[in-house]
């Protein structure tokens, strides 16, 4: 029995150390020192052999289960060393490697363009007004005091979704919704998405931006909208900035007129960008056609106001250098990424 505890040692012994992983040495903990190992197997003969030789017999099987015991303990520390080192080897971080580029979003030039404006009228009293994007013939032509056959609202230039709905060709039918359901003094711009026939070139988009503008109180006069204006202009454009009026007609403003700024590339002295005039065009404006108040429930002979409308696309462009209003709706980042 003492020669077969011996050669079990020495057989577990060589085999522990050829293990190379903790599997294999659990599993060879379970073949030799288990409940139904080869130890216990060895132990079970113990009752054949002389009462006097079993406690020596027996402090050699202590001695051989602590060797073996020992070596797997052994073993094992080895192994998850080595485990350990292999691990960090492949988990090593390389800090000198360039790093993975975050992209981060930013603002389309139209929301800097727009959140620019609407800086501009907060600091001078204005709020915020928002309406439907899909409009009534009411609030968008007929309040406007637009005659029934002006040209603007011929189904060749307005969307129409049926006859009494269409899509808003100016953001004015927010004005008018604003004006009907406030008593005056009214300070409010509009901004927002319009819609027109248009087939898309360089210069028209088929949907595109504008931002109006509305004052409406007591002894509101054309001095008011050129003060305004020429606030706006320099704060947009730059304080060197100069502004000019030349009549026009709007069928919902008497009188009418279109502004022009002096060209901010050039400051006046004509360039690319003015096409050598030295002005831009940028918005049209007048004082509100006494119909228009009425139609919204205010006295002609008690209020009046003013009213101005411009292209946010058109003054993005002028602003960023743009030259294609379709690269504006295009969504390519190599384009947008540029401002
Ligand atoms: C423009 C030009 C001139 C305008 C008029 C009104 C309202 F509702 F008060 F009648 N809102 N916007 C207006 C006036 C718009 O856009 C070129």
């Amino acid at each position: 029995m003492e020669s077969r505890l011996k050669a079990l040692e020495e057989k577990a012994k060589s085999e522990i150390k050829k293990a190379d992983s903790i599997k294999v040495l659990e599993k060879a903990r379970i073949h030799y020192l288990g409940k139904k190992g080869e130890l216990t197997k060895i132990l079970r003969g113990m009752g054949a052999i002389d009462a006097a030789e079993r406690p020596r017999v027996g402090r050699i099987a202590n001695t051989v289960r602590e060797n073996i015991e020992n070596e797997l303990d052994k073993a094992m520390d080895a192994i998850k060393g080595k485990e350990l080192e292999n691990r960090l080897q492949l988990e090593t971080i390389d800090v000198t490697m360039p790093g993975k580029e975050i992209k981060i979003g930013r603002r389309h030039p139209l929301t800097q363009t727009m959140d620019d404006l609407k800086d501009i009228f907060i600091s001078m009293g204005f709020e915020v007004a928002e309406g439907p994007e899909i409009e009534t013939v009411y609030y968008n032509f007929d309040a406007l005091n637009a005659p029934k056959n002006h040209p603007s609202r011929d189904m060749s230039d307005t969307f129409y979704i049926n006859e009494n709905v269409i899509l808003r060709t100016q953001t004015s039918p927010v004005q008018v919704r604003v004006m009907e359901k406030t008593k005056p003094p009214i300070r409010i711009v509009s901004l927002g998405r319009c819609f027109r026939n248009d087939t898309p070139d360089a210069t028209h988009s088929p949907m595109f931006y504008q931002i109006e503008g509305l004052v409406v109180d007591r002894g509101i006069t054309m001095g008011d909208l050129k003060g305004t204006l020429e606030v706006f202009a320099k704060h947009f454009f730059g304080p060197d900035t100069l502004i000019k009026f030349r009549p026009h007609n709007f069928p919902f403003t008497e009188p009418s007129a279109e502004v022009d700024a002096t060209c901010f590339k050039c400051g006046g002295k004509g360039c690319g960008v003015c096409k050598g005039s030295g002005w831009m065009e940028v918005l049209g404006s007048g004082m509100v056609h006494p119909n228009v108040l009425r139609n919204c429930g205010i006295d002609p002979e008690i209020y009046s106001g003013f009213a101005f409308g411009m292209g946010i696309d058109r003054l993005a462009m002028q602003k960023y250098g743009i030259d294609d209003i379709r690269l504006l709706f295009e969504n390519d980042m190599r384009f947008i990424d540029q401002f």
